[in-house]
Protein backbone atom coordinates (compact mmCIF):
# COMPACT_ATOMS: atom_id res chain seq x y z
CA UNK A 1 0.00 0.00 0.00
CA UNK A 2 0.86 3.32 -0.84
CA UNK A 3 1.52 6.25 1.36
CA UNK A 4 0.30 9.40 1.35
CA UNK A 5 0.00 13.02 3.12
CA UNK A 6 0.03 16.92 2.56
CA UNK A 7 3.04 18.94 4.54
CA UNK A 8 2.39 22.70 5.00
CA UNK A 9 5.61 24.17 4.41
CA UNK A 10 5.69 27.49 7.04
CA UNK A 11 7.84 30.02 8.56
CA UNK A 12 9.18 33.67 8.55
CA UNK A 13 9.05 35.65 5.16
CA UNK A 14 12.41 34.75 3.59
CA UNK A 15 13.13 31.55 5.40
CA UNK A 16 13.42 29.53 2.22
CA UNK A 17 10.45 28.07 1.96
CA UNK A 18 9.59 28.19 -1.76
CA UNK A 19 13.43 27.57 -2.72
CA UNK A 20 12.53 24.36 -0.32
CA UNK A 21 9.35 23.63 -2.65
CA UNK A 22 10.97 23.84 -5.89
CA UNK A 23 14.14 21.88 -4.62
CA UNK A 24 11.90 19.00 -3.49
CA UNK A 25 10.30 18.93 -6.55
CA UNK A 26 13.10 19.98 -9.11
CA UNK A 27 11.18 22.70 -10.70
CA UNK A 28 10.43 26.09 -10.28
CA UNK A 29 7.04 26.51 -9.39
CA UNK A 30 6.66 28.78 -6.72
CA UNK A 31 8.57 32.44 -7.23
CA UNK A 32 11.94 33.17 -4.68
CA UNK A 33 13.40 36.46 -4.41
CA UNK A 34 15.18 38.44 -1.82
CA UNK A 35 12.11 39.87 -0.34
CA UNK A 36 9.86 39.16 2.11
CA UNK A 37 6.34 37.92 1.65
CA UNK A 38 7.19 37.21 -2.21
CA UNK A 39 4.52 34.32 -2.07
CA UNK A 40 1.11 35.69 -1.50
CA UNK A 41 -1.16 32.44 -2.02
CA UNK A 42 -0.90 28.94 -1.48
CA UNK A 43 1.17 27.05 -3.67
CA UNK A 44 1.25 23.21 -4.13
CA UNK A 45 3.48 20.71 -5.06
CA UNK A 46 2.41 17.43 -5.86
CA UNK A 47 4.93 14.75 -5.28
CA UNK A 48 4.27 11.36 -6.96
CA UNK A 49 7.15 8.68 -6.18
CA UNK A 50 7.23 5.25 -5.95
CA UNK A 51 6.13 5.20 -1.58
CA UNK A 52 3.34 7.54 -2.32
CA UNK A 53 2.32 10.86 -2.84
CA UNK A 54 3.10 14.07 -0.87
CA UNK A 55 1.25 17.62 -1.18
CA UNK A 56 3.41 19.94 -0.45
CA UNK A 57 2.05 23.97 -0.19
CA UNK A 58 4.21 26.79 0.33
CA UNK A 59 2.62 29.12 2.29
CA UNK A 60 3.04 33.00 2.64
CA UNK A 61 5.76 34.18 5.30
CA UNK A 62 4.10 34.63 8.93
CA UNK A 63 4.31 38.49 9.92
CA UNK A 64 1.51 40.24 12.05
CA UNK A 65 -1.64 41.42 9.87
CA UNK A 66 -2.45 44.76 10.53
CA UNK A 67 -5.16 45.46 7.46
CA UNK A 68 -7.98 43.71 5.99
CA UNK A 69 -6.33 43.45 3.15
CA UNK A 70 -3.78 41.81 0.88
CA UNK A 71 -1.55 41.27 4.55
CA UNK A 72 -4.68 39.30 6.20
CA UNK A 73 -5.26 37.18 2.72
CA UNK A 74 -2.13 36.09 2.89
CA UNK A 75 -2.21 35.18 6.39
CA UNK A 76 -5.33 33.26 5.88
CA UNK A 77 -3.94 31.60 3.11
CA UNK A 78 -1.38 30.17 5.92
CA UNK A 79 -4.08 29.40 8.34
CA UNK A 80 -6.15 27.26 5.88
CA UNK A 81 -2.91 25.46 4.37
CA UNK A 82 -1.89 24.42 8.12
CA UNK A 83 -5.55 23.22 9.09
CA UNK A 84 -5.41 20.28 6.54
CA UNK A 85 -1.81 19.30 7.19
CA UNK A 86 -0.57 16.14 8.39
CA UNK A 87 2.86 17.43 9.32
CA UNK A 88 4.48 20.75 9.06
CA UNK A 89 7.96 21.84 7.53
CA UNK A 90 8.96 24.44 10.06
CA UNK A 91 11.84 26.49 8.31
CA UNK A 92 14.02 29.14 10.32
CA UNK A 93 16.53 31.11 9.24
CA UNK A 94 19.38 30.91 11.68
CA UNK A 95 19.82 34.80 11.87
CA UNK A 96 16.41 34.87 12.79
CA UNK A 97 15.27 35.60 16.78
CA UNK A 98 13.16 34.09 19.18
CA UNK A 99 10.29 37.33 19.47
CA UNK A 100 10.07 36.87 15.98
CA UNK A 101 9.43 32.57 15.79
CA UNK A 102 7.15 33.01 19.14
CA UNK A 103 4.66 34.51 16.43
CA UNK A 104 4.91 31.63 14.15
CA UNK A 105 4.81 29.04 16.85
CA UNK A 106 1.40 30.68 17.83
CA UNK A 107 0.27 30.44 14.35
CA UNK A 108 1.34 26.75 13.81
CA UNK A 109 -1.37 25.51 16.75
CA UNK A 110 -3.73 25.97 13.82
CA UNK A 111 -2.83 22.99 12.65
CA UNK A 112 -3.20 20.91 15.71
CA UNK A 113 -1.79 18.08 17.11
CA UNK A 114 0.22 16.82 13.89
CA UNK A 115 4.51 16.20 13.99
CA UNK A 116 6.31 19.11 13.32
CA UNK A 117 9.70 18.97 11.69
CA UNK A 118 12.51 21.59 12.95
CA UNK A 119 14.24 22.83 10.01
CA UNK A 120 16.96 25.34 9.80
CA UNK A 121 18.10 26.61 6.75
CA UNK A 122 20.40 28.14 5.16
CA UNK A 123 23.02 26.21 6.76
CA UNK A 124 25.60 26.83 3.54
CA UNK A 125 25.65 30.48 4.73
CA UNK A 126 26.30 29.51 8.90
CA UNK A 127 30.13 29.68 9.53
CA UNK A 128 31.57 26.11 11.36
CA UNK A 129 33.60 27.96 14.00
CA UNK A 130 32.68 26.90 17.74
CA UNK A 131 30.41 29.70 18.76
CA UNK A 132 28.59 29.98 16.03
CA UNK A 133 27.99 26.43 16.58
CA UNK A 134 26.73 26.88 20.03
CA UNK A 135 24.62 30.27 19.33
CA UNK A 136 22.89 27.94 16.75
CA UNK A 137 22.04 24.53 19.50
CA UNK A 138 21.18 27.80 22.08
CA UNK A 139 18.45 29.20 19.31
CA UNK A 140 17.25 25.42 18.48
CA UNK A 141 16.78 24.79 22.13
CA UNK A 142 15.11 28.14 22.61
CA UNK A 143 12.27 27.02 19.56
CA UNK A 144 11.70 23.97 20.60
CA UNK A 145 10.83 24.60 24.62
CA UNK A 146 9.12 27.50 23.15
CA UNK A 147 7.48 25.20 20.54
CA UNK A 148 6.54 22.76 23.25
CA UNK A 149 5.09 25.24 25.92
CA UNK A 150 2.67 25.84 23.02
CA UNK A 151 1.16 22.14 22.72
CA UNK A 152 3.69 21.51 19.41
CA UNK A 153 4.72 18.54 18.71
CA UNK A 154 8.18 18.57 17.32
CA UNK A 155 9.45 15.53 15.44
CA UNK A 156 13.04 16.13 14.78
CA UNK A 157 15.47 18.85 14.31
CA UNK A 158 16.94 19.31 11.06
CA UNK A 159 19.94 21.67 9.22
CA UNK A 160 19.28 22.04 5.57
CA UNK A 161 20.45 24.13 2.93
CA UNK A 162 17.41 24.16 0.35
CA UNK A 163 19.42 26.41 -1.96
CA UNK A 164 22.11 23.63 -2.07
CA UNK A 165 20.00 20.44 -1.11
CA UNK A 166 22.03 19.72 1.55
CA UNK A 167 20.53 17.20 4.30
CA UNK A 168 17.20 17.58 2.20
CA UNK A 169 17.20 14.01 1.05
CA UNK A 170 17.32 12.99 4.77
CA UNK A 171 14.27 15.40 5.90
CA UNK A 172 12.29 13.91 3.25
CA UNK A 173 13.26 10.36 4.41
CA UNK A 174 12.10 10.88 7.42
CA UNK A 175 9.09 12.59 5.90
CA UNK A 176 7.84 9.81 4.40
CA UNK A 177 8.49 7.30 7.31
CA UNK A 178 5.70 9.22 9.69
CA UNK A 179 3.15 9.19 6.45
CA UNK A 180 0.21 6.99 6.49
CA UNK A 181 -0.73 4.41 3.97
CA UNK A 182 -3.35 6.28 1.96
CA UNK A 183 -4.98 6.77 -1.68
CA UNK A 184 -3.11 10.14 -4.00
CA UNK A 185 -4.85 12.76 -3.34
CA UNK A 186 -4.07 13.66 -6.93
CA UNK A 187 -4.12 10.25 -8.90
CA UNK A 188 -2.53 11.76 -12.14
CA UNK A 189 1.04 11.07 -11.35
CA UNK A 190 2.24 13.68 -13.89
CA UNK A 191 0.42 16.53 -12.32
CA UNK A 192 3.04 18.79 -10.48
CA UNK A 193 0.42 21.63 -8.98
CA UNK A 194 -2.91 22.33 -8.96
CA UNK A 195 -3.11 25.64 -10.59
CA UNK A 196 -3.98 26.86 -13.93
CA UNK A 197 -0.72 27.73 -16.24
CA UNK A 198 -2.01 31.02 -16.35
CA UNK A 199 -1.27 31.29 -13.02
CA UNK A 200 2.58 30.94 -12.95
CA UNK A 201 2.77 32.56 -16.23
CA UNK A 202 1.18 35.60 -13.73
CA UNK A 203 4.04 34.56 -10.93
CA UNK A 204 6.80 34.37 -13.12
CA UNK A 205 5.63 38.36 -13.99
CA UNK A 206 5.61 39.09 -10.54
CA UNK A 207 9.03 37.21 -9.78
CA UNK A 208 10.23 39.66 -12.28
CA UNK A 209 8.84 42.44 -10.97
CA UNK A 210 10.13 42.19 -6.95
CA UNK A 211 13.91 41.29 -8.37
CA UNK A 212 13.97 44.14 -10.47
CA UNK A 213 11.98 47.37 -8.77
CA UNK A 214 12.98 48.49 -5.16
CA UNK A 215 11.70 47.99 -1.68
CA UNK A 216 8.27 49.36 -1.59
CA UNK A 217 6.89 49.42 -5.48
CA UNK A 218 6.86 45.50 -5.46
CA UNK A 219 4.29 45.42 -3.01
CA UNK A 220 1.94 47.13 -4.88
CA UNK A 221 1.61 45.20 -8.06
CA UNK A 222 -0.01 42.37 -8.63
CA UNK A 223 -0.27 40.50 -12.45
CA UNK A 224 -3.50 39.16 -14.10
CA UNK A 225 -3.13 37.32 -17.57
CA UNK A 226 -5.45 38.38 -19.78
CA UNK A 227 -4.53 36.38 -22.89
CA UNK A 228 -3.20 33.28 -23.50
CA UNK A 229 -3.14 32.24 -27.37
CA UNK A 230 -2.18 28.63 -27.21
CA UNK A 231 -3.16 28.15 -30.65
CA UNK A 232 -0.96 30.63 -32.45
CA UNK A 233 3.05 30.38 -33.04
CA UNK A 234 4.87 31.61 -30.61
CA UNK A 235 2.19 31.59 -28.01
CA UNK A 236 0.54 34.94 -27.70
CA UNK A 237 0.24 36.34 -23.71
CA UNK A 238 -1.17 39.41 -22.92
CA UNK A 239 -0.87 39.98 -18.94
CA UNK A 240 -1.90 43.70 -17.00
CA UNK A 241 0.60 44.27 -14.34
CA UNK A 242 -1.39 46.71 -11.98
CA UNK A 243 0.05 49.17 -9.37
CA UNK A 244 -1.93 51.13 -6.90
CA UNK A 245 -0.87 54.87 -8.17
CA UNK A 246 0.47 57.12 -11.21
CA UNK A 247 3.31 57.44 -9.08
CA UNK A 248 4.24 53.83 -9.84
CA UNK A 249 3.60 53.62 -12.82
CA UNK A 250 6.15 55.66 -14.07
CA UNK A 251 8.69 53.61 -11.97
CA UNK A 252 7.58 49.91 -13.55
CA UNK A 253 7.93 51.68 -17.05
CA UNK A 254 11.06 53.49 -16.52
CA UNK A 255 12.77 56.28 -18.09
CA UNK A 256 11.56 55.45 -22.25
CA UNK A 257 10.28 52.05 -21.19
CA UNK A 258 13.50 50.80 -20.24
CA UNK A 259 12.20 49.31 -17.22
CA UNK A 260 9.35 47.36 -18.31
CA UNK A 261 11.66 46.14 -21.49
CA UNK A 262 14.09 45.07 -18.74
CA UNK A 263 10.90 42.62 -17.06
CA UNK A 264 9.24 41.63 -20.26
CA UNK A 265 12.81 40.27 -21.48
CA UNK A 266 13.28 38.23 -18.25
CA UNK A 267 10.06 37.07 -17.64
CA UNK A 268 9.77 35.67 -21.58
CA UNK A 269 12.80 33.70 -20.35
CA UNK A 270 11.04 32.35 -17.37
CA UNK A 271 7.83 31.64 -19.00
CA UNK A 272 9.97 30.14 -22.07
CA UNK A 273 11.76 27.78 -19.83
CA UNK A 274 8.40 26.82 -17.69
CA UNK A 275 6.81 26.06 -20.09
CA UNK A 276 9.19 24.70 -22.90
CA UNK A 277 8.40 26.78 -25.79
CA UNK A 278 8.74 30.03 -27.47
CA UNK A 279 6.05 32.70 -26.05
CA UNK A 280 5.05 36.56 -27.17
CA UNK A 281 4.94 38.57 -23.81
CA UNK A 282 2.61 41.96 -24.13
CA UNK A 283 2.87 43.87 -21.04
CA UNK A 284 0.81 46.27 -19.91
CA UNK A 285 1.05 49.17 -16.55
CA UNK A 286 -2.36 50.47 -15.20
CA UNK A 287 -3.37 51.83 -12.39
CA UNK A 288 -6.11 50.09 -9.93
CA UNK A 289 -6.19 52.78 -6.79
CA UNK A 290 -5.16 51.07 -3.65
CA UNK A 291 -6.25 47.72 -4.86
CA UNK A 292 -4.22 46.20 -1.99
CA UNK A 293 -6.78 47.58 0.47
CA UNK A 294 -9.79 47.59 -1.77
CA UNK A 295 -12.36 43.93 -1.08
CA UNK A 296 -13.78 44.20 -4.46
CA UNK A 297 -10.47 44.95 -6.23
CA UNK A 298 -8.30 41.58 -4.27
CA UNK A 299 -11.83 39.91 -5.08
CA UNK A 300 -11.20 40.69 -8.74
CA UNK A 301 -7.67 39.63 -8.83
CA UNK A 302 -7.80 36.55 -7.64
CA UNK A 303 -7.08 37.48 -3.94
CA UNK A 304 -10.56 36.93 -2.16
CA UNK A 305 -11.10 36.97 1.43
N1 LIG B 1 22.28 30.93 1.04
C1 LIG B 1 21.03 30.44 1.01
N2 LIG B 1 20.01 31.22 0.61
C2 LIG B 1 18.77 30.69 0.58
C3 LIG B 1 18.52 29.35 0.98
N3 LIG B 1 17.19 29.13 0.86
C4 LIG B 1 16.65 30.29 0.40
N4 LIG B 1 17.60 31.24 0.23
C5 LIG B 1 17.42 32.63 -0.27
O1 LIG B 1 16.57 33.34 0.62
C6 LIG B 1 15.74 34.26 -0.10
C7 LIG B 1 14.26 33.96 0.21
O2 LIG B 1 13.92 32.69 -0.32
P1 LIG B 1 12.42 32.28 -0.57
O3 LIG B 1 12.43 30.85 -0.96
O4 LIG B 1 11.73 33.26 -1.47
O5 LIG B 1 11.86 32.43 0.92
P2 LIG B 1 10.34 32.39 1.42
O6 LIG B 1 9.90 33.79 1.56
O7 LIG B 1 10.39 31.70 2.75
O8 LIG B 1 9.55 31.61 0.41
C8 LIG B 1 16.07 34.08 -1.57
O9 LIG B 1 17.00 35.07 -1.93
C9 LIG B 1 16.70 32.68 -1.62
O10 LIG B 1 17.61 32.52 -2.68
C10 LIG B 1 19.64 28.53 1.41
O11 LIG B 1 19.54 27.36 1.76
N5 LIG B 1 20.87 29.15 1.41
MG1 LIG C 1 7.87 32.11 -0.63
Amino acid sequence: MKKSGIIAIAGRPNSGKSTLLNRVMSTELSIVSPKAQTTRERVLGILSEKEGQIVFIDTPGIHNAKDGGINEFMMNEVREALEGASAIWYLVDPSSAIYHESRVIELLKAAGNVPVFLIFNKMDLNKSDEATQLNLVRFEEEIRQKAVESGLTVRSVHQISALKGKGVGELLAQTWSILPEGPALYPDEEQLSDRPVKFFVAEKIRQQLLRQLGEEVPYSCAVKVETFKENVKPVRIEASIFVERDSQKSIVIGAAGSKIKAIGTAARGDIEEFLDQKIFLGLQVKVLKDWSRDKNRLKDLGYAL
